[in-house]
């Protein structure tokens, strides 16, 4: 048996000095770079106290200039930008729930896109009140799709989704006037309140902002995830391997990176043809290797157990192994320095979306209709580029951890012995999970996730407050970036259960799970508010009673901030390692700190000092365990 130990920050630092050697052989910027450069950064911007909204400005906030010249003060300005930010992200989020959507519209039994899991297709429909008996399941999927697109534009009523949340939040959400209405409607209406002359008061500006990142989490992104299980099939507990030792040297490396699974299942798909593997070997590769970075990575390896190659700021590093015959993107948390980067490599910069084209890429245009041939293009252009390798440039740092992914809610409830679950009509119980958090087996659990943001170590604070969770019996659910520094730290190995506290290390042992669950991409943390809200109706407590918190240490997107929103919105209180840039505004600051509370029976807090950080949330996990006598 191997020994197990895990890969240390100081390691990953390691490799990516050597990479960026390479990089400045033939003259390559990077990150690291520009954050040089880039630094200081602009104080007014990071207190959220600049207002470009209308051209009689910018307008900037000091002590000598406490107004614009709309007369709108620093509360009112950070409060917009914090909203416009939200809206961002909302948006993003949900036009992938969008396309998702059209994707299983497009589906059919001899096209390019199948409905892997009916059964999950069949209890969405149930739920949403259709009638499903004899009827074709292509024709209930379009039906369906349909329906979900119509939750974008309604003209009247509330997302479909809320009724998966328990009663008590419900009203919670009534009461506060948070229940999201069509969910584009919703980031309009963050873009109206926010143009000049409309909303600056901080409570109303924080309101929809919560309401916006609702839109999301309870609108698109769930759309997105659950359209995706339709069509991919839901995940469950799949083998995996994770950091940049995934890419093999005598093999065709595609790394794909972005965050929609439309593409990069047909590209996994193609690259398994034979007569693509053929090629390959004609060109003297011994086959080809299909990585992932970013989303992208999380929803191929929790549905295939793809490799992951790294996170948010490894992208450069893939190229820079010399390595990468090509990188192949969709959408979002791309870095437009791929291309110039590619450029200094023999590396095909592929672009694939019209949502993100970049300059010094390759653009095949990607389209469920034409998905089968626009993949096979990819790949063909991949294999073919094998040849170009300038093998002097080559080294892939030997570094790999095994991983254990796929933990989607059924998966969790299963694997927990939560019975039904899989791919049946109904979810299942969770508690088996409940019965261990009363017991004190288990003491809580964290919803962790995020990017990584250079003002942090990279992934330095997710690892660090992992490790301090799982060894104080904190059971630990991942996504995003998150979920990727664990595993390639090695915590998603089964064997990281000898870093746990004595009770979550029998939980693993029985259940057979590694101690932190890769639930998916960030439009996965739906799934997360769908296993809060059924622990919440399984056990009859409110949500923000449960021992649950969630925390984003490394965050950087706008998406991140829709996220928060969404999930203080759902009662979960939340723990931010980055600043929101708000902080030039002490009424934006207590209203996200302290006023939602009133609200939604949650909030934020926001500490840079992660092992601070890692003690307030076990803390709020134990109080709120004192309050229910347990
Ligand atoms: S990819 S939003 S860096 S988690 Fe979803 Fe990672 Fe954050 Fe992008």
């Amino acid at each position: 048996m191997s020994i197990f130990r895990l890969t240390t920050i100081e390691e990953f630092e390691q490799a990516t000095e050597r990479l960026l050697e390479t990089g400045q052989k033939v003259g390559a910027d990077s990150w690291q770079a520009r954050v040089k450069n880039q630094t200081p950064h602009c104080k007014f911007g990071e207190e959220g106290i600049c207002c470009r909204i209308c051209t009689m400005g910018p307008c900037r906030i000091t002590k000598k200039a406490p107004r614009g010249i709309c007369g709108c003060d620093a509360h009112g300005i950070a409060g917009r930008n914090f909203l416009r930010f939200t809206a961002g992200g909302a948006a993003t989020h949900s036009d992938h729930g969008r396309e998702i959507c059209h994707t299983l519209h497009a589906a059919s039994p001899d096209g390019n896109y199948q409905v892997k899991d009916p059964e999950k297709l069949m209890r969405i429909a149930k739920e949403w009140g259709l009638e499903t008996e004899g009827k074709d399941i292509y024709d209930l999927a379009h039906e369906m799709s349909e329906l979900a697109l119509l939750e974008y534009g309604k003209p009247f009523g509330v997302q479909r989704w809320l009724s998966r949340a328990p009663e008590h939040t419900r009203k919670l959400w009534q009461a506060a006037e948070l229940e999201p209405r069509a969910i584009d409607r919703e980031v309009s209406t963050a873009m109206h309140m926010t143009h000049m002359g409309c909303s600056s008061k901080p409570e109303a500006l924080v309101r929809q902002a919560l309401r916006a990142g609702m839109s999301d989490g309870w609108g698109g992104s769930m759309c997105g995830t659950e359209f995706s299980d339709v069509l991919f099939g839901t995940p469950k507990a799949v083998d995996t391997e994770a950091n940049l030792g995934v890419m093999k040297e005598d093999q065709v490396n595609i790394i794909i990176h972005g965050h929609d699974p439309s593409l990069s299942e047909m590209i996994c798909e193609y690259a398994e043809d034979p007569e693509m593997i053929a090629l390959a070997k004609s060109l003297g590769a011994t086959g080809i290797q299909v990585a992932g970075v970013c989303c992208t990575s999380n929803e191929v390896a929790m549905r295939r157990g793809v490799p992951m190659a790294g996170n948010f700021l490894q992208q450069e590093n893939v190229v820079l192994t010399g390595a990468c015959e090509a990188i192949v993107v969709d959408v979002q948390c791309i870095f437009p320095a791929l291309g110039p980067l590619s450029k200094c490599f023999h590396t095909k910069f592929i672009t694939t979306s019209p949502i993100a084209q970049m300059p010094d890429s390759d653009f095949i245009r990607f389209n469920a209709k034409t998905a089968g041939e626009n993949a096979k293009q990819i790949v063909r252009m991949a294999v073919e580029n094998f040849v170009n390798r300038k093998q002097d440039l080559v080294h892939i740092p030997q570094m790999k951890q095994k991983a254990t992914v796929g933990y989607s809610v059924e998966a969790i409830i299963h694997a927990l012995d939560g019975v039904a679950a899989g791919q049946g009509e109904a979810l299942g119980t969770t508690k088996p999970l409940l019965d261990c958090i009363t017991s004190g087996v288990l003491r809580g659990a964290v919803a962790m996730v995020g990017c990584n943001n250079p003002r942090v170590r990279p992934d330095s604070a997710h690892i660090k407050l992992m490790k301090k969770l799982i060894k104080n019996d904190i059971l630990v659910i991942l996504s995003g970036c998150s979920a990727q520094a664990a595993a390639r730290a090695g915590l998603m190995d089964k064997r990281a259960k000898d870093l746990c506290g004595d009770g979550l290390k029998r939980v693993c042992e029985l259940a057979d799970i590694p101690p932190v669950l890769h639930m998916g991409s960030c439009v996965d943390i739906s799934r997360m508010m769908v296993l809060a809200s059924k622990l919440s109706i399984d056990s009859g407590l409110p949500v923000s009673k449960l021992p649950l918190v969630g925390c984003a240490p490394e965050w950087m997107s706008e998406k991140a901030v829709s996220i928060g929103n969404y999930v203080v919105a759902t009662g979960i209180d939340t723990f931010l390692g980055v600043d929101p840039q708000v902080s030039g505004s002490s009424e934006m600051v207590y209203w996200l700190t302290e006023g939602v509370r009133d609200w939604v029976e949650a909030s934020y807090t926001v500490e840079k000092d992660i092992e601070k950080l890692g003690d307030a949330m076990i803390a709020r996990i134990e109080e709120k365990r004192a309050a229910l006598g347990i």
